[in-house]
Order: C-alpha cells, then structure tokens, then sequence
C-alpha cells in the first residue's frame, strides 16, 4: 500500500495542505485546501489568530477524509520565532504575538548588555535579527514577569498546533535553533544563556529533531475526522523544510522565495566565523543536523505590502507588467532595513527613503514595484559575493525555490545580476520538503539525497540564463 502524508505548510500570507505520494519513485503532489493567513491586532500588539490556524487545519483534514484519502501521517511546518507559552493546565497564557510587532525594539541591545554579541553569536551560530525569540522573551520579562513565571510550557507554533493535534509537547530542533537559544555544539538549549537572560529553564520542552512520530491523533480528534493518522514532525520552520526540498544542493546557492528571501548554502558544518558574523549569517538548524548557512533578505513581503497599499487593485503580475513598463524609472533601496519590517504604509516608506537618498521618488505603482524588484536582485547580488567571501569558493547556479519561483522577470533579473544560471523551482518546494520528512520517517525513502533525486525526477525546474550586459 502506498503510503499519503499531509502536509500543512503555513506561511505568513496564506496556508495549505497538500497530499504527497510516492509511486515508482515519483513523488506525487495534490493541494486539497488553502487559506489565507495575515497578522491581526489585538490589545494593540500585531498577533497570529492561531485559533483560525488550527481550525482551518483542521478543515483541511476533513476535506481530505471526505474526499476518501486516508492519510497515513501528517505534519506542520510554518515561519520560525513565534510562540506561545501554556500555564500548568496546558491553557493559553500568552497570545500569539507575530515576530513585526515592535515589541521587541530596543531588546537586542539589551540582551547584549548582558551577554555580549559575539559570546551569543559564538555559542548559537544564529543571525541578528530584532525580533529572534531570545529578544521577545527579554521583552516578555520587562513587560510581564508575571507571564513568565507562571509559564509551564513554551512551544513555538508549529509546536503548539502539534500539541493540539496530539497532546504531546516537544520542542522541534530546526525551529528551537531559530530561537537564538539553542548551542549550537550540544544542540539543545543553552542554560548559561536563559540564566544570564533569567528565563527560566523548566518552561523548555524536550528538543526533537525532524523525522519524530510525535503520535497519533486525540481520541476527540479522532472521533471528530472519523480517522486517525500518525503524526510526524517535519522540519518545522517552513525554510528548514523547503531546503530539504532543493533538488541539487552541493553546488548551488539556494534562495528559498516567499514573504522572505532566504538565500544562502547547506553545510555540514556551522561556520561562526569572524566574518560569518560580520556579514550577519546564520547557521540554522537543518533535517539530518545539517546546516543552513543564509542571510534574510526582506523578500515579497515589501510587493505584497505595495499590493495591499494599492488596496489590492493589482494583481502581483500586474504589478510585474507595470514594474516592466517602468522601465526608464531606476532606484535602489536597502530593502534590509528595519524600517521596511512592518511600515505604517510600505509605499511611503519606499518613496521617503528615495527622497532621503537623493534618488528620483517612484510615484506610480509600476515605478514603486520596479524599486522594490531591482532592490530585491541588488541585494541578492551581495549576498552571493558575502557567501563566496565568506567560503572562499563560487557558485555557478542560484535554485530559486517556493512560491517566489513563479516570477520569471524576477528569475531573470537575478541571472543578469549574479551573471549565474537561475534554477527555478519546485513552486511548493516547502511541502514537499514536509513530505519527504514524513516519508522518511515512514521508512518510504531512505535519506535525504534519495529523497533530493526523486524531487528532481518529479518536479519541472526552468532555467534562465544571464544575457549579455550591453555598455
Ligand atoms: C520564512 C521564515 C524565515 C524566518 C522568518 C521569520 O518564512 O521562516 O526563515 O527568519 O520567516 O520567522
């Protein structure tokens, strides 16, 4: 009997579940169900309904069942950083607070008043970014101690809707390493750090790494599907997931493309080098303990935002064929400034810092979207040059996966401006990546180059080459 495994992969924008099946070395993919996802505000503090998550996940199961698909496993992968923390009687203490709110501004510094940049850095090997749990936890005990202290559990989201689907908390490891609180050697939390924060230790679950049968559903869940399946834990962090999911990762640079650009390499070994730090790279934790050596780039989120300050009156290809037409309109903004995180109107945000850095001002939307496009391949640029720096090698190739793969100008512009062949594809590389943790942990594929292969088989990649630059 061939084995099915559902995959629910949420992102910041929108979620799904997605049915894989391995038949003669193919791997199968079926979307059964998708839904949107945004932040909401509550009491003040931008949040992620994760009451909605889990009832649209678990809408998609129903679905799945009624369509007469047994599924054999499940697992859930989303963004990484968030949490919840759950009093003794497993209740809810905190809301879902999502990693834009300004809550954690200001916190960094703090924290390295207490633990200096380099020590944390030395001993996590995790980039710098504002809003990493370690920083909403220090922001959590300035603004609520009390929270704190009454907490009995910390579970980030994927393994908070786990729990709910199974009862059982664990802490996944690729998504723990993304807290900036795991060492990086011991792979498992580190108690010298949560002392010096003064977090408490006891509130951490037990880490376990991708590829774990967590178990099967509650008997209520059971009862309210009408059917059980095991549950399996995936990489959690979405990116975790979609890089198990690039078809050939030894000699090429990935760029996994959605609300973030993550692009980076896999490697076996974490490199918290001098200029790693420098350059602000990070080694997350990856499927297997491999890690994933990338930089954050602002990403889609900055052309999703124009969209919705446009009051969705384009479509993102609409605003791909304006960005082209704009063709005689050229600035560039450093799209990893923390000013483009969560701007009151994204739009304006682009236009003040043209004006700010004596460059012509994008007013229609076409100019704005084609700011944003050639700012995004402009960074993308350097990052390449910093991860050839950094490793001392080049790369001939960039695979460009998820959702952001569909955008062929972009593919394009990123081959013209690296001067590297531009693979692009799979769209859905993060499911996949879900799936082929379930498989393997099924016994249905034996490692994770089998598992690369059989992508590759299954899965179109398009190539776009450089074109000749004209002086
Ligand atoms: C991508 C992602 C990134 C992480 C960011 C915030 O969806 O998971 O890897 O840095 O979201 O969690």
């Amino acid at each position: 009997m061939k084995k099915h495994c559902l995959a629910v992969d949420i992102g910041a924008s929108s979620g799904r579940l997605m049915l894989g099946c391995l038949e003669n070395r193919q791997l199968e993919l079926k979307e059964i169900y998708r839904f949107e996802n945004q932040m909401i505000q509550l009491d003040g503090q931008y949040c992620w309904d994760i009451d909605r998550l889990f009832a649209e996940i678990k809408t998609g199961i129903s679905r799945c069942v009624q369509a007469g698909v047994q599924p054999d496993s499940i697992g859930i992968d989303t963004w990484a950083v968030d949490f919840v923390l759950l009093d003794e009687q497993d209740r809810l203490l905190t809301k879902a607070v999502a990693y834009r709110d300004a809550r954690t501004d200001g916190m960094m510094e703090k924290v390295f008043r207490r633990i200096p940049k380099e020590a944390l850095y030395a001993k996590t090997g995790i980039q710098f970014l504002k809003f990493n749990t370690i920083y909403q936890l220090y922001s959590l005990k300035q603004s609520e101690p009390e929270t704190l202290e009454k907490a009995a559990a910390f579970l980030m989201i994927p393994d908070y809707l786990h729990f709910l689907l199974t009862g059982k908390k664990v802490n996944e490891y690729t998504n723990a390493t993304s807290t900036q609180l795991v060492n990086a050697k011991e792979k498992n939390w580190d108690e010298a750090i949560l002392a010096e924060l003064g977090i408490s230790r006891s509130m951490f679950q037990q880490i376990a790494p991708p590829k774990t049968i967590l178990g099967n559903l509650t008997a209520e869940l059971v009862k309210e599907f009408g059917s059980d399946m095991q549950v399996v834990l995936p990489a959690t962090h979405d990116t975790g997931s979609a890089v198990a999911a690039v078809p050939d990762h030894g000699e090429t640079i990935y760029l996994s493309s959605g609300t973030w650009s993550l692009i980076g390499v896999e490697s076996a070994e974490p490199n918290s080098t001098a200029k790693a730090l420098d350059y602000n790279y990070t080694n997350e934790g990856g499927i297997d303990y491999r890690y994933r050596f990338l930089k954050n780039i602002m990403g889609l989120w900055m052309i999703q935002e124009v969209k919705r300050n446009y009051h969705d009156h384009y479509s993102f290809s609409e605003l791909v064929d304006l960005a082209r037409e704009a063709s005689d309109y050229s600035a560039i903004v450093n799209v990893n400034d923390d000013r483009f995180l969560n701007p009151v109107s994204m739009v304006a945000e682009i236009q003040d810092c043209c004006r700010e850095t004596d460059q012509p001002v994008p007013t229609s939307p076409g100019e704005v979207a084609k700011c944003v496009y050639d700012s995004l391949a402009v960074s993308y640029q350097q990052a390449v040059e910093e991860i050839e720096d950094i490793l001392g090698k080049t790369y001939a190739k960039i695979n460009v996966i998820g959702g952001g793969c569909q955008n062929e100008m972009l593919n394009q512009l990123i081959a013209d401006v690296t001067n590297k062949e531009v693979n692009a594809g799979p769209v859905e590389a993060t499911a996949i990546g879900n799936i082929v943790a379930q498989l393997m942990a099924l016994g249905e594929m034996n490692d994770i180059e089998e598992a690369r292969a059989i992508v590759q088989k299954s899965f179109a990649i398009k190539k776009y080459f450089p074109r000749q630059k004209m002086n």
